[in-house]
């Protein structure tokens, strides 16, 4: 998971901006980039070239691949005692838009043939830590295989004054109730100015660190994210990555940092969304100066399905995941949809000329995607498509032509850079009939597609 010495730079020539070449030769002697070079990116009117620099590290440290897990998402309540100017989520309690769902709500969502779930909610007046504990429990029961990667830093900060007990305790009663991993969420912008603007109610970036430092010395992989797109200047953008890169040289806790493209929503903040240009940079500044992060993820529900797609050839390696109904973008009017199929993952992934891999939470490869056999483009695919026979409890994705099961081979998706997708294929088996027993995650039995007739679809 190291950071790399160097990168071959030798496709990289004929750049238009001379503030980019300085960057080549950097990557080429092993230096590492600074904040000059961070605002370099940002500002540079090379875009392609910024793409290129990206794309050869993202080469470089993952290969062909791109990743995604099937998860769901859950945001419990969007009840939240704080009230940050940037946020369209959350509630006070009694307001027309206030929910609260039930435990027997939350089950629903996890009883599917999913490997992650994405917990996070508001901040809520009255819930006991008692219950949180309870909620990851139950999600366990009702399906053990899956992995929980739950609650923000921010929500950590609460509980441990709700319960009255210290950050440790709450990560240690978290983890023994099967906390798995957790997300990036709740950083906003490291930059006092920011903070006292939009989200003063909120912890710093000071406290946000510790915590994910604490989280990293327990052995709890967690994610950073920066929300961009508002009143923060590039400067401030390089700073947050330059606190998160110091914090990753200490402990290498970190799996991946996901840009999140401020949604403007009722907000007032900005009169207008960032540009593609500007996610597609801020992606790439990312990829290039956190290069002690093993992954940068591009989050589709964000950025868009499109940019999302594209910024896997600036420098990310990763879309996150199908997500189901996500809530807080969609409060600020985002107009993604409510989640991917696993086939529309495969198309954003293979449109942009990389292999899908499925992984799990913390990046275990699970499942490879080959190219498929000609005609390549997806739109030719159609008619031979398979999904038709697959009862709708499995997701689609499993019937998909020539995906080859890498559950029993323990590859983390940093171990796939250097292997081929045609190496991996032969390695691994046919993720039909008999793998579809790993999607059965309530232990029930699912109806499964008899491979024979999932052969002779895909043969069609
Ligand atoms: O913490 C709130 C942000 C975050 C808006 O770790 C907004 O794998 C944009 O952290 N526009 C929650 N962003 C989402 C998040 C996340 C998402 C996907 C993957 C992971 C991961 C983490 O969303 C909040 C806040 O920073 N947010 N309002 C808005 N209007």
């Amino acid at each position: 998971m190291g950071s790399p010495a160097s990168i071959d730079t030798s496709g990289l020539r004929n750049l238009t901006d001379p503030a980019l070449e300085q960057i080549v030769a950097k990557l080429e002697a092993g230096e590492r980039l600074d904040r000059v070079d961070g605002l370099a990116i940002l500002n540079s009117q090379d875009l392609i070239g910024v793409g290129r620099l990206a794309n050869a590290v993202k080469e470089m440290r993952s290969g062909p691949y791109a990743f995604f897990v099937l998860n769901r998402q859950i945001n419990p309540t969007n009840i939240c005692v704080i009230s940050c100017k940037f946020c369209d989520f959350a509630a006070k309690a009694g307001d027309d838009d206030a929910y609260e769902m039930t435990m027997g709500e939350i089950l629903e969502k996890v009883r599917e043939p999913i490997h992650e779930v994405h917990l996070v909610g508001g901040l809520h007046p009255t819930w006991p830590f008692e219950y949180y504990e309870e909620m990851l429990r139950a999600i366990r029961r009702a399906n053990p295989t899956v992995q929980i990667k739950a609650f923000t830093a921010v929500e950590i900060e609460f509980f441990s004054k709700l319960a009255k007990i210290s950050i440790e305790d709450v990560l240690n009663r978290l983890v023994a109730a099967g906390l798995d991993t957790m997300p990036g969420g709740g950083a906003e912008v490291f930059s006092d100015r920011v903070h006292d603007a939009l989200y003063r109610e909120k912890m710093g970036a000071e406290q946000w660190l510790e915590i994910h430092r604490i989280a990293h010395s327990k052995g709890i992989p967690t994610n950073a994210t920066l929300l961009y797109g508002h009143i923060e200047t590039h400067e401030e953008r390089v700073e947050h990555l330059m606190l998160l890169r110091d914090l990753q040289d200490e402990t290498g806790g970190f799996l991946s940092f996901i840009p999140l493209e401020f949604q403007l929503g009722y907000t007032n903040l900005v009169a207008r969304q960032a540009s593609a240009l500007d996610g597609l940079k801020t992606i790439a500044a990312s990829r290039l100066l956190l290069d002690n992060f093993p992954h940068i993820k591009a989050y589709w529900v964000m950025l868009g399905e499109e940019t999302a797609s594209m910024a896997l050839q600036w420098g990310a390696d990763d879309l996150d995941g199908t997500i189901g109904e996500e809530k807080i973008a969609r409060a600020a009017l985002a107009s993604s949809p409510l989640g991917l199929t696993a086939h529309n993952m495969l198309k954003l992934m293979r449109e942009a000329g990389r292999v899908p891999v499925q992984r799990d939470a913390r990046y275990r490869a699970l499942t490879l995607f080959p190219p498929p056999p000609s005609p390549t483009h997806w739109s030719q695919r159609g008619a031979r498509d398979v999904t038709a026979m697959i009862p709708s409890k499995i997701d689609p994705m499993i019937a998909d032509t020539g995906a080859v099961s890498l559950e029993n081979e323990e590859l983390y998706s940093w171990d796939l850079a250097g292997i081929s997708p045609d190496q991996l294929a032969e390695r691994g088996t046919l993720a039909r009939g008999d793998a579809l027993a790993a999607y059965d995650a309530t232990g029930a039995s699912l109806p499964t597609v008899p491979p024979a007739i999932a052969e002779s679809e895909a043969s069609r």
